[in-house]
């Protein structure tokens, strides 16, 4: 085998193994559904409630384990009944809202990948509702993108670990090469 030969097939192992490591580690964590638009829109000052909640993603989503829940200013859920997933879209009902204040909307869905993905929508009734509020809200949060690892800095730490994988995997091989010729 010319050392030539050696070097080039070194160099292709290498990429290939970089290759898949990339595909497998930072394809998946890019590719999840995200929301795209919602109704109520973030912020959004509303003086009466809408019919439905209403949610929309940049992708298909699963219908499997939705979670749609609106929290109200006095800590009560006031969504009626189950979230519905259709098409790129997941919705749940409402029946009127209460108090004044700031709605949160926490949901957690199934990206087109299988993956779920969850966040937070808030706005603001600005004017008091009729409607009966529902049981006590449990202490679920979603994870949103403020706070915690944001997408990009996830994909920043794989390329780094990524990168330190390859010098590792390189010297090894370049290594091994040098001491064969
Ligand atoms: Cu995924």
């Amino acid at each position: 085998m010319s050392r030539l030969f050696s070097r080039l097939s070194a160099f292709a192992v290498v990429s290939a193994m970089l290759a898949v490591l990339a595909a497998v580690v930072a394809g998946p964590a890019a590719a999840h559904s995200a929301l795209v638009e919602s109704n109520p829109a973030q912020d959004a000052q509303l003086d009466a409630a809408p019919d439905r909640v209403v949610l929309t993603f940049n992708e298909e989503l699963k219908s499997s384990y939705p979670v749609l829940k609106v929290v109200g200013p006095d800590n009560n859920f006031w969504q009626r009944g189950e979230p519905s997933v259709s098409g790129r879209d997941m919705s749940v009902a409402l029946d009127g809202l209460g108090p004044v204040g700031t709605y949160k909307v926490n949901y957690r869905v199934t990206s087109a990948d299988g993956h779920p993905v969850e966040g937070q929508v808030t706005f603001e009734l600005t004017k008091a509702g009729t409607g009966t509020p529902g049981p006590v809200a449990d202490d679920w949060e979603p994870e949103t993108d403020e706070g915690g690892l944001s997408g990009l800095a996830i994909t920043g730490i794989v390329v780094g670990i990524v990168v330190v994988l390859a010098l590792i995997v390189g010297s090894l091989v370049v290594m091994l090469v040098r001491r064969r010729s």
